[in-house]
């Protein structure tokens, strides 16, 4: 087939090459020209298991442009952020959409694997193709969501392996999109119709947040109760049927904190609004535990110096993107504390980020260890608190390490006694 992959971000790009690889004939698109140029001189990789030798037996098959062409299959695979005001900004989808639109012919099939609220494939692609041509969907033309499921770190072998849901409101769409599927993808193609698929995909990100939001409700109630919360979880956890995930200092990442405000768009869902609530109280609750381990040490929050390990969403990957780390250093800037930020492999972070522990963490106060990256765990402790100040505080805001570091004072989420 040929496939016009619009969105040549962490989702397009690894889909193109996939396809590509497959044998289809790929033109991938992006707005960026520094994007497509370093695309197609093969400068551009992304930091992922095995991406590498993907792209390198794709590139004879797929060319990256800055404007789409005619094709049997569009793919649609752009951001879906909110908006300020925490409404779905379906902007970069409409306009994929109003690209695409000249260049649909009768029998294409448009695909959306972007996170969308409910019924935007038909109102959002459906509609802006049928207004710019003078055909209906799901008769002349063919629309379908195939949300991606993909999980950074490890990402080409769930796109390859993991099962996929196959949106998609008549039986040639579904055809047409299970063979170019079935053509790169081992899971299993599950067929349902669009706006089935689309609150499925919307259902999974979403019950990963309401199930962190009881374990950070069950961390709160075990600070109370003086109990470690890590031992309730993994107690509970032994039961054949339960599986609560981990507390923390907050949910970041592109899909987890955002994919549940689609879902709720104009509905009445008071747990998944209560369950967002909790989980982004979480960095202020990280900072009271600081002021509180501080007040103990003997200073205030105000002009001390706090160091935050990890600006990552989450442990070893290079992706900041809405991580908890922004909340936590805005929150201590507000404090009028001095933030420095560690990251051993993020490069780009609101905040700038420095590579060296020994220089960060140089006359401070007080560490936060805010992503639990690999390289945290064996940390020299004794060499760390040499370097900070008298009585340095650890607040663990990931329950990375299993005991308090001896001569700290220290605190974790929903852990009191350790
Ligand atoms: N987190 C917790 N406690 C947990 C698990 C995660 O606080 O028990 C936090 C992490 O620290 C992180 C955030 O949640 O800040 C999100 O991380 P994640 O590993 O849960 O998820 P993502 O955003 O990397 O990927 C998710 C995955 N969805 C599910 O597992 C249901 C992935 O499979 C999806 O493909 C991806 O969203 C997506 O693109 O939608």
């Amino acid at each position: 087939m040929k496939v016009c992959v619009i969105g040549l971000g962490y989702i397009g790009f690894p889909t193109a090459c996939l396809m590509a690889k497959a044998g289809h004939n790929v033109v991938g698109v992006d707005i960026s020209e520094e994007r497509v140029e370093s695309i197609n001189n093969g400068s551009f990789l992304l930091n992922e298991p095995g991406f590498k030798e993907l792209f390198d037996s794709a590139k004879k098959n797929l060319v990256a442009k800055t404007n789409p062409e005619k094709a049997d299959v569009f793919v649609i695979c752009v951001p879906t952020p909110l908006k300020k005001d925490k409404t779905p900004d379906n902007s970069y989808v409409e306009s994929a959409a109003n690209a695409i639109a000249p260049l649909v012919e009768k029998g294409n099939l448009v695909i959306l694997e972007s996170t969308v609220m409910p019924k935007a494939t038909h109102e959002s692609i459906g509609k802006i193709v049928e207004n710019k041509t003078n055909m209906k969907a799901d008769a002349d033309f063919y629309l379908a969501h195939c949300p991606e499921r993909a999980f950074p770190g490890n990402l080409i072998y769930e796109l390859v392996n993991n099962d996929r849901i196959i949106g998609s409101d008549t039986e040639k769409g579904k055809e047409i999109t299970k063979e170019l599927y079935a053509s790169f993808c081992k899971g299993g193609l599950l067929l349902a119709g669009t706006v089935t698929a689309e609150v499925a995909k919307l259902s999974e990100n979403t019950f990963r947040s309401v199930n962190i939001a009881f374990a950070n409700e069950l961390a709160l109630l075990s600070e109370n109760l003086g109990i470690n919360v890590e031992d309730v979880i993994s107690l509970a956890n032994k039961h054949p049927r339960v599986n609560i995930h981990t507390p923390g200092a907050g949910v970041g990442g592109h899909c987890i904190p955002v994919d549940p405000y689609f879902l709720i768009h104009k509905q009445n869902a008071p747990l998944v609004k209560t369950a967002l609530e909790i989980n982004e109280s979480m960095p202020k609750h990280t900072i009271n535990l600081l002021k509180n381990a501080l007040h103990s040490a003997g200073k205030s929050i105000e002009g001390t110096k706090v160091v935050l390990l990890g600006a990552a969403y989450k442990p070893d990957v290079d992706d900041a993107r809405e991580s908890p780390t922004e909340k936590l250093a805005d929150l201590l800037i507000s404090n009028k504390a001095t933030v420095i930020v560690h990251d051993p492999i993020v490069k780009r972070f609101a905040y700038p980020v420095v590579s060296d522990l020994g220089s960060a963490v140089e006359s401070a106060d007080a560490i936060i260890i805010s992503t639990a990256h690999s390289a945290y765990k064996s940390v020299d402790w004794k060499n760390m608190k040499e370097k900070m100040n008298t009585k340095p505080v650890i607040i663990d805001g990931r329950n990375l390490l299993s005991s308090a570091p001896h001569e700290f004072i220290y605190k974790s989420i929903g852990n009191p006694v350790k």
